[in-house]
């Protein structure tokens, strides 16, 4: 093949007038439609200049059109970097530095602040806009819906996921074709997708979650998704009836259980619901059985590996469990000091290997050898333990990371930014408990002797610096942080000290 990833899931449906986007409005997009508009925007590219690798980082809303440059970047041979919408200026300067992306982009309403950032760094800036207008559309407009696929190689890079890290300096996770199509086979396979299926898609689609897995499932399946902006329960409840299935975080799930308008009439016509990127509680799960008849597909990933376990279709999904490696990936648990195999039941590390394992961090090298093993295992940073019928259990992570509505949070890039503050000695960011995003961000700051700092002012500089989502919900001042002997801050003892603070 040319262009494996291009033509098994994109190219497959050249030609087709059938659906594959219902939009919120009833307007449908037809495959053929929207395999045009990629290939005019691939047109744009290539008129550009833009050359096979080049990287284009995307901070857009989600909208079809956003849909087609993922593809467009594929059939053109670049590389999609996609971005939250939250981030900032500042944290956008980096990705766009880090990755040397040669084109931006952007929202229209964030072109002023962009553009002098892009222009310093050597890439140039389109605009999309959540309606399809802007700079990108206007001269795709002008160009040919067909477009001469770039060839690739299955091991050639089709993605830069951006992945914070405990050291508070995010790390491009460098995705290849291989990776992306046989987990998006795998999946199809093993979730029994096929051309029937309408995905209700109420996810970002700058993540692994909305992008790789609901996304490339159903075009791998030459299925139909009902494409909304975001998750918004009311919107959800009026097109659920039109759905067979629906991917979600925990979030999703807890928000329609929270309504009543969410009954079993309404779900039971459903063929199957998913739920990932972060822990399902074993208690939802047992609601949405109670309430819909219905059990929850669990599955586990990450960034770096797309998906590695998940729970059957066909077998018992068992809440709490993120049911069993895929086919084709291995997976096991090991020690963290000694890299041993545990015995069968106990908890370590959970380590990966298979063709959805990616090649590493960009420009990273110690990084990735820090992670990846050279035998092909990544070190996930998540602790597990497989029970005596092979149901991985995830019960903890070995990485100082909060998952708030399924968005990941690192508290070290929070902790630098409050450190830095007037009077500031020292902070600990922890994750603790939320009814509605599982957990939410707390800060704790420990003042220099004598001194008050000014937690508005601080709760300032986080907004400048830092996306929405990772802004604590609360600062709180203490004398002085738990440690152990080795002086290292016991954020579990702070973890259980605060847990009551949002919940109960
Ligand atoms: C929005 N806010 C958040 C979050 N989302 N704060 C913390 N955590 C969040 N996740 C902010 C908003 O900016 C807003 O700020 C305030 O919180 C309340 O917003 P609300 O209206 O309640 O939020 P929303 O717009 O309804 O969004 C919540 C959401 C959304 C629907 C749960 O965050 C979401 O779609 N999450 C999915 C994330 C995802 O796709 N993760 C997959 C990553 P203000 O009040 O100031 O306006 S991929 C992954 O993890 C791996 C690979 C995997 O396994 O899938
Ligand atoms: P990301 O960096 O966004 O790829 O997030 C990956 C992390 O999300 C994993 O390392 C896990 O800690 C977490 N995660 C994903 N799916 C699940 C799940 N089903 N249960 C618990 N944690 C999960």
């Amino acid at each position: 093949m040319a262009n494996p990833l291009f033509d098994r899931l994109f190219g497959i449906h050249a030609g087709k007038a059938t659906p594959f986007l219902h939009l919120p409005d009833g307007e449908i997009v037809t495959h053929q439609d929207f395999l045009g508009r990629a290939a005019q925007i691939a047109n744009v590219f290539a008129q550009t200049g833009l050359e096979p690798g080049d990287r284009v980082a995307a901070q857009v809303e989600k909208s079809p059109e956003a849909l087609a440059l993922y593809a467009a970047c594929v059939q053109a041979g670049l590389i999609f970097l996609p971005l939250n919408t939250a981030y900032t200026a500042d944290e956008l300067t980096y990705f766009i530095e880090n990755s040397g992306a040669s084109v931006v982009v952007c929202d229209g309403r964030r072109e002023a602040t962009l553009a002098p950032i892009a222009k310093r760094l050597g890439a140039a800036v389109e605009t999309l806009n959540g309606d399809g207008s802007g700079t990108l559309m206007d001269q795709a407009a002008a160009m040919p819906v067909a477009f001469a696929t770039v060839e690739r190689k299955g091991d050639d890079l089709a993605a830069f996921l951006y992945t914070s890290g405990t050291t508070g300096r995010s790390k491009g996770a460098m995705l290849t074709q291989d990776n992306l199509l046989s987990n998006a086979e795998t999946l199809v396979r093993e979730w029994r997708f096929t051309d029937s299926d309408v995905l209700l898609h109420a996810l970002p689609i700058f993540h692994t979650h909305g992008l790789f897995v609901a996304s490339n499932v159903t075009l791998a399946a030459g299925g139909s998704m009902i494409f909304l902006p975001k998750f918004d329960v009311d919107v959800v409840l009026e097109k659920l009836p039109q759905a067979t299935t629906m991917m979600g975080v925990p979030t999703f799930y807890t928000r329609l259980l929270g309504d009543d308008r969410f009954t079993r009439e309404l779900a039971e016509p459903m063929r199957l619901f998913i739920s990932g990127s972060a822990p399902l509680l074993a208690e939802t799960h047992v609601q949405f059985e109670q309430r819909t008849g219905h059990r929850i597909l669990e599955r586990y990933g990450m960034t770096e590996t797309n998906m590695n376990t998940s729970n059957p279709y066909d077998g018992e999904r068992r809440a709490g469990t993120v049911g069993f490696p895929l086919p084709g990936v291995e997976l096991k648990i090991t020690d963290a000091e000694s890299g041993e195999v545990l015995p069968q039941g106990e908890i370590g590390q959970i380590e990966v290997r298979g063709p959805n394992v990616f090649k590493g961090y960009w420009q990273m090298p110690e990084k990735t050898a820090a992670e990846l093993r050279e035998d092909g295992f990544f070190i996930t940073g998540d602790l597990g333990r497989i029970d005596e019928d092979g149901y991985v259990h995830i019960v903890g992570r070995n990485k100082d990371l909060i998952i708030s509505g399924g968005y990941n949070i690192y508290p070290k890039e929070i902790e630098l930014v409050l450190d830095e503050q007037p009077g500031v000695l020292e902070s600990a960011v922890i994750g603790v408990p939320h009814p509605d995003f599982g957990e939410t961000v707390l800060g704790i700051v420990v003042p220099v002797s004598g001194q008050s700092p000014d937690l508005e002012a601080m709760m300032v500089a986080v907004q400048q610096s830092l996306a929405r989502f990772k802004h604590p919900r609360k600062l709180i001042l203490l004398d002085e942080l738990p440690r152990n002997t080795m002086g290292k801050v016991q954020k579990n003892i702070l973890r259980e000290r605060y847990k009551d603070m949002f919940v109960g």
